[in-house]
Order: structure tokens, then sequence, then C-alpha cells
């Protein structure tokens, strides 16, 4: 009896770490600050046909809009209300884009600001995304409502009511992160509040959330919330679907608070893994990528089946969070393309893609000075949508990452070969490496300053591939480098140090 009673609790934990994806397909992309109408349309004309499994978007709720800075794009990090319209869009906007993105089998999760509310500072004003009054010098919030005694600060013991030392994990989940109003997330009328929000979103079709600065959260509070959320829609996932939840937590080790408090409760963000992966791809501090064959948890990762990963985020990408200096972004985007192709070949963990928007960039010691630039706007702050330009990328200033050719090619390979080991691993013992996906996938990476030339044992069945990093196979040729692969797996390998993609990937959907 005991036993079944763990069994039922252990796979009823396990639940909330499935992100549900349709279709066989691995990867989720960021759609950074995008509207709701070009997610929409994203879904259909590009995330679907090239097997996408899901969007994380930008907060949907009503948030502060700021001007000093001018519409930072951190703001819709600092809620004033649970409403459904925000800089993305209205909520018919919302719940059009969450169903044409089912219908066409990519899954949607919220990023879901629910530690706290707006900054305490009076000098922030009181405009509101959707004009709902709001006065957080009183903390009030009477959309929700919430009020003074919503918040935590009777319980926080730092001067200034910021956190102030991560080395005390009662300020940490007490006290203000960056001065932002903290919810009292003991209360039941708080948590009931929360999961109403949640719910609302969950009914409309959504299947699960990023959850916002957990490490700022008790787990015992989290776990009260997510016990109250509701089973995923059946209009799109099989009865009794608990919603993915992937939980932000920063841990790069040394603090008071470690990911794994948070295990049970759903997927934790992997921090190490970017931080990792950059330093060895610039070949910092001594890294080389033959260090990888043991990559994942014999790098001191969190357990595969926790871990939520990624080569950069929407923070760190800019300076924000942690990684620092070391994280690959689309600025460098030839180490970019060869750091999130190893991610996608690689078994461990999820994976998600960043797709971001251009700025001003201007770093001065170290720092960027428009670290809060917002994404492309019009003159009235209003957000730009994206266009499409006739070679596929994107204009107006939109990176759109996930669909550079060998970033798109490689979310297709990490499908195909969902469910394969990690196999027939090579090395030179510097910076060219080489590993499988059973017989399904093979890649290459030539990382050092001289040419790779040699013969590998693919595990592939013979025959001719088309690279899908120079190209892709299109009809009955290929538009790039052709791989020929023997009767006995073994292929020639030739990758040119000064090559723009020094890396090779091909798989079974690639054979001619
Ligand atoms: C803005 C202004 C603030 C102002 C505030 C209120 O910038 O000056 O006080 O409004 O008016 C985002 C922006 C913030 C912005 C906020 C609200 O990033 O700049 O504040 O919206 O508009 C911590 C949290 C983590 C958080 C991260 C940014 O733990 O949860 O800070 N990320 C999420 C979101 C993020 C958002 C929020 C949370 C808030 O992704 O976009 O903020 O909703 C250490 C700790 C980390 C800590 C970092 C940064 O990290 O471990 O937990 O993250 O510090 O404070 C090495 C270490 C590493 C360390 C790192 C940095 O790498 O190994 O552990 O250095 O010191």
């Amino acid at each position: 009896m005991k036993l079944v009673i763990l069994v039922a609790l252990f796979g009823l934990c396990l639940a909330q770490h499935n992100p549900h994806i349709k279709h066989g397909r691995t990867a989720i992309v960021h759609l950074f600050e995008w509207r709701w109408a070009d997610i929409a349309e994203e879904c259909e004309r590009f995330l679907g046909p090239n097997g996408v499994g899901g969007v994380q978007i930008s907060p949907p709720n009503e948030h502060i809009v700021l001007n000093s800075p001018w519409r930072p794009w951190w703001q819709r990090y600092q809620p004033v209300g649970y409403n459904l319209c925000s800089r993305s869009g209205s909520e018919n906007e919302l719940r059009d884009m969450i169903t044409r993105c089912n219908n066409v089998g990519v899954n949607i999760y919220v990023d879901a600001v629910i530690n706290h509310m707006c900054g305490s500072g009076l000098g922030q004003g009181n405009n509101a995304s959707c004009g709902s009054q709001f006065d957080a010098g009183k903390k009030e919030f009477p959309s929700i409502p919430f009020s003074q005694s919503d918040f935590n600060d009777n319980k926080c013991r730092t001067g200034s009511g910021n956190i102030e030392n991560y080395s005390d994990a009662n300020q940490v989940r007490d006290c203000r992160l960056v001065s932002l109003l903290d919810l009292a997330l003991e209360k039941d009328y708080v948590r009931s509040k929360v999961a109403d929000f949640l719910n609302k979103l969950i009914d409309m079709g959504v299947a699960g959330f990023r959850v916002d600065a957990c490490k700022h959260m008790w787990p015992g509070d989290l776990s009260a919330v997510y016990g109250r959320l509701h089973n995923l829609s059946t209009t799109w996932f099989s009865g009794g679907s608990r919603p993915f939840i992937f939980q932000e937590v920063i841990d790069l080790g040394g603090e008071a608070i470690a990911s794994s408090e948070y295990f049970h409760l759903g997927r934790v963000t992997e921090f190490k893994y970017g931080a990792k992966l950059g330093t060895v791809f610039r070949k910092w501090n001594g890294e080389k990528l033959f260090y990888t064959k043991n990559w994942g948890e014999g790098w001191g990762f969190m357990p595969n089946g926790n871990a939520l990963v990624f080569v950069d985020n929407h923070d760190n990408q800019r300076g924000h969070g942690a990684g620092g200096a070391a994280i690959v972004t689309f600025w460098d985007s030839k180490l970019h393309k060869m750091a999130v192709g190893y991610m996608l070949a690689h078994p461990y963990g999820v994976t998600r893609v960043m797709s971001s928007f251009r700025w001003d960039r201007h770093i001065v010691n170290g720092k960027d000075q428009n670290d809060w630039m917002g994404p492309p706007s019009h003159g009235n702050g209003s957000t730009k949508s994206v266009p499409i330009n006739p070679d596929q990328t994107c204009g107006d200033g939109w990176v759109c990452e996930h669909r550079w050719r060998q970033i798109k090619n490689m979310v297709i390979f990490r499908n195909v070969v969902n469910g394969q080991p990690h196999s027939n691993w090579w090395d030179n013992q510097s910076n060219q490496v080489a590993f499988g996906r059973g017989d399904r996938g093979f890649i290459v990476f030539n990382n050092d300053d001289w040419n790779l030339d040699v013969t590998l044992n693919t595990g592939m069945p013979g025959g001719t591939y088309c690279d899908v990093i120079s190209g892709e196979k299109e009809g009955s040729g290929c538009t790039g480098t052709q791989i020929h692969v023997g009767g006995d797996g073994r292929a020639h390998f030739k990758i040119s140090n000064g090559d723009e993609d020094p890396f090779v990937a091909i798989h079974a959907d690639s054979k001619l």
C-alpha cells in the first residue's frame, strides 16, 4: 500500500516535468517580446512546418509602462494586474494565438511572473498596459485585488527591504528582488489569486509555464500553487495531463539556495550549461571541446530529467542574470550557431532556443549601457510586427535565430534522433570532436585553428547524405555539401577552420 502511494506521488511529481510536446518534436523557442499576432503567424508559416515543439512567450498579463528609461523590455517583469493585455497584445489576440499554434501542433508556455508585482519606487509612475489603476507606494493593485497585507515586507529583515545577501536564504525569499514588491505566497488568498490567473491560461490551452524568479519563492509555497492548477485542456492534450513547469533558478554554486530544492516540482533552468558551453567554444580558462565527451551530468549539471537547457537567455545575452561574458549570443554568430548546434545534437535536457531582437549594444567597462532597450517599436512605443524577408530571415531588427538555416536544421536533427543514445564519439584531444545518435544522426565540429581531415565511424547506414549545416536536402539533391557513408558506416570529413560554419551534420532524413 505504502509503495502504491509512493509510486503515485512520484508519478504526480514527474508529470510536471513533461513538456507534452506533440508529434515527436523536441525543442522550444523563446520568441522574446513578440506580439501575439506575429506568433500565431509564425506557428502556421514556420514553426509547425519545421518541427518546433513549443514557444515560450513573454509575460501576457498587465504590466507597468515606463517612460524612464523609455519602454524597457523589463517593464513586463513588473506586473500590476492579471488582466491579459500587455505590450504583446490583447486577451483576444492571445486566445487566437494559443488556438492557432495548438492547431498546428505547437505548444505555448507562458512566462509567469508570480513572485512580485512592480517596483516599489514612486518615480516609476502609474501607467499600466491595460489602463488599470494601481498605487505601488500604498501596495494597492485593485484590479486583482492585492493590498498592503498581501506583501512580505513584515517578514524581511534587511535594512533596505531588498535582498542584500544571497548567502541568506530567508532574505532571498522574503525580501524584495531589486525593489520589486514581494508577494506573500504563504497566504491562501494570494495563492488562490495566482492560481486563478494561471488556470485561466491553462483553460485557454497553454501547455505550461516558465516560472520567473523561483529562487525567491519558498518551494512549499510553489508546491501549494502548482497543486491548485487545472489539468491541461482536453481540446489539445490527453486527459489528466499536468501543466509543464520549468522554474527559473540561477544556481552556479556557492549560494544558500540550490536548484535541487525545486526538482520535485518541475524542471529547472540549468544555468551552468550555457556558461560552460560558452567558455568551451570561446576556449577560455584552458577549456577544450574534447573535454565535453562526458557533457551533461558528467560536468556536474543537474540530473537529465530535471534540466531545461539553453545557450543564452533574454537576461544573460545582455549582462543581466548570470553567466557573464562567457555567454555566446547572436552577436557572436559563428560561435552561437556551433554552440546551439551542439546543444541540439546532444541528448541532455529539454532544449530552448533563444530568438532575439537587436539593440544598440554599447559596452563600457564590460557593462552594456543599453541593456534596457526594448523590442523594435513605433514612435508611440507599440511593438513592431516581424516582417519576413524573401530569404526567410526577419527584418526590422528582429534577429530570428530560430530561422537561421543551421539552427532550423538542427531542431529537425534533434527530432530525427530523438531517443537514440550518444554514440561513436571521436576527438583529436583538442577542439575537433564528433558524435552520433545511434544510427539516426552524426555531427562533426572543428573549433581548432587548423583544418579537420579525417575518416570516422558514423554508425549510419551506407549512402549519400546532405550536410544540413552548409545546406539541406532539396528534392533529389543537396543544396550544400554531400557526405558519402560507406557500407561499413565510415565517412570522410573535411572541415576548414576558415569556414563560416565549421561543422557538419547528417541525419536519417537528410539521406538522398
Ligand atoms: C528593473 C531595474 C532595477 C529596479 C527594478 C524595479 O533594472 O534597477 O530596481 O526594475 O524598479 C528583469 C530585469 C531587471 C528589472 C526587472 C523588473 O533583469 O533589471 O529590474 O526585470 O523590471 C536575479 C534573480 C533572477 C532574475 C535575475 C535578473 O535570481 O530571478 O536576477 N531573473 C528573472 C527574469 C528577469 C527579471 C526578473 C527575474 C524579475 O529573467 O528578466 O528581471 O522579474 C546572482 C544570483 C542570481 C541573480 C543575479 C542577478 O547571480 O545568483 O539569482 O539573479 O545575481 O542579481 C555570477 C554568479 C551568479 C550571480 C551573477 C550576478 O555569474 O555566479 O550566481 O554573477 O552577480
